[in-house]
This record gives C-alpha cells, sequence and structure tokens, in this order.
C-alpha cells in the first residue's frame, strides 16, 4: 500500500459512519485531510479502498501509514490520540458510553436506516420489515429517553462518543416517519436540538446554526 503521511480519513460526507468520525475529529480539532470515496460509483468496492477496508465498507482511516477501519475504533483511537476528551476516564462511565455505543449499533442504527433507505433513497424496504424496525425503534427510542430525561447527554453527563454514533441516524431518520416515533419523546428532541447544534455537527452536516 502507498505509504501516506499525516491523518488521512477515505469515505463519503454523507455515510453515516463517516459522518461519526468527521464529527469526532471536528469536536477534537484534530486537522486531517479527507478523501473522497465515491459511493454511488462503488469506488468502496474497488481497489484500493479493499486494501484500506477489506469488507468493502467506508471510512477508513490511514495515520501515517496506520491503517484502521470500524467506525467505532476508529473514533476511540483518535480520541485516546487527543487526549481522551470525548471518552470519560472513569471505569463505569467509560462503560456506560460503550453500552451506548454498542446499543446504537446492535438496536437502533439498522432500523433507522431500513427507513432511510426506504423514505430517502427510494429502496423499497419490505412492509413486514419496515414494521418490526418500528416496533425495535420503539423500544429504543424508549429505552434511550429514560436516560435522557436522567442525563443531558447520551451516556451521562458529558458529551461523549455515544452522542456522536447517534447523531447521524437522527439527521436522515427524522426526514422519514420515525420523525413521529422521536416527537412521541420530548427528551430525545431537546437531546437532539442541543446535540445536532453543536459547531462540530453544523460543520459536518452542513446546516447553519440552530437549523
Ligand atoms: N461496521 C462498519 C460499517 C461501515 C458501513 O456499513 N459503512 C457503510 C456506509 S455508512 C457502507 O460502506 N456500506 C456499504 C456496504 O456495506 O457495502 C463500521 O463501523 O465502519
Amino acid at each position: 500500500m502507498r505509504y501516506i503521511r499525516g491523518m488521512k480519513i477515505f469515505g463519503d460526507a454523507r455515510s453515516t459512519n463517516t459522518r461519526k468520525v468527521l464529527t469526532t475529529l471536528a469536536e477534537l480539532e484534530t486537522p486531517f485531510e479527507f478523501v473522497a470515496v465515491d459511493f454511488a460509483g462503488g469506488q468502496h468496492k474497488q481497489e484500493p479502498h479493499l486494501q484500506r477496508q477489506p469488507f468493502g465498507q467506508m471510512p477508513a482511516l490511514d495515520d501515517d501509514g496506520f491503517v484502521l477501519y470500524e467506525t467505532h475504533a476508529m473514533c476511540r483511537y483518535l480520541d485516546a490520540k487527543a487526549g481522551g476528551r470525548l471518552l470519560p476516564s472513569d471505569l463505569r462511565s467509560r462503560a456506560r458510553v460503550d453500552q451506548w455505543m454498542s446499543i446504537e449499533s446492535a438496536n437502533f442504527s439498522s432500523h433507522a436506516m431500513r427507513f432511510v433507505y426506504h423514505y430517502l433513497l427510494k429502496f423499497e424496504q419490505d412492509s413486514a420489515a419496515l414494521a418490526h424496525s418500528a416496533a425495535s425503534l420503539d423500544k429504543a427510542l424508549g429505552i434511550l429517553a429514560k436516560e435522557l430525561t436522567a442525563h443531558p447527554f447520551v451516556a451521562g453527563e458529558s458529551f461523549t462518543l455515544a452522542d456522536i454514533c447517534f447523531m447521524p441516524y437522527f439527521e436522515y431518520a427524522l426526514l422519514t416517519p420515525v420523525e413521529k416515533q422521536v416527537a412521541e419523546h420530548p427528551a430525545v428532541l431537546s437531546w437532539w436540538s442541543r446535540v445536532s447544534d453543536r459547531a462540530s455537527w453544523r460543520k459536518v452536516s452542513g446546516r447553519t446554526a440552530a437549523a
């Protein structure tokens, strides 16, 4: 593989997982170079991207020749490298962030994305699968709402990688009928208006202030 100096992120600026990494970098004010991989053109399924991400997914990171994939691992790496501002140092608080990052990938994002595929990207989804995802989202949002009623952020008192990992899905899912499910949980809505107004997210999502 070609040796590359400095931090490079390979991805698509609209991809949810790429956005998690870009938001982490923006929060940490870490300089990097963004290398666009053409998702629509299938560049992620071809060389040289497959050398960076053998599953043919995005994003991938190259830090001075150290190549890493899997978004959550990348976010943790970037945070540790910048001094650990987005993960608590206390053992139990950190475990709580890990718990919520797992919940995002295991219980939330695939269901939110089913609605995004169907309503925004127009890849028709089976109605039974949509109903299953709606029920799964109901459950996950209820559990998330309890947390956000007790604390301002997903994993407690401070903004962490757990918040970042949920944000790209909310941005898109709120443009689908999932919006009605979210509206049933005022604590989730107020969390969303708080975190989506952060400078990092405005930069990554292209939002304007308080949009
Ligand atoms: N587990 C991977 C998932 C990455 C992923 O699914 N990325 C999407 C874009 S947001 C992708 O590349 N999808 C194309 C595919 O899976 O073929 C990670 O966390 O990085």
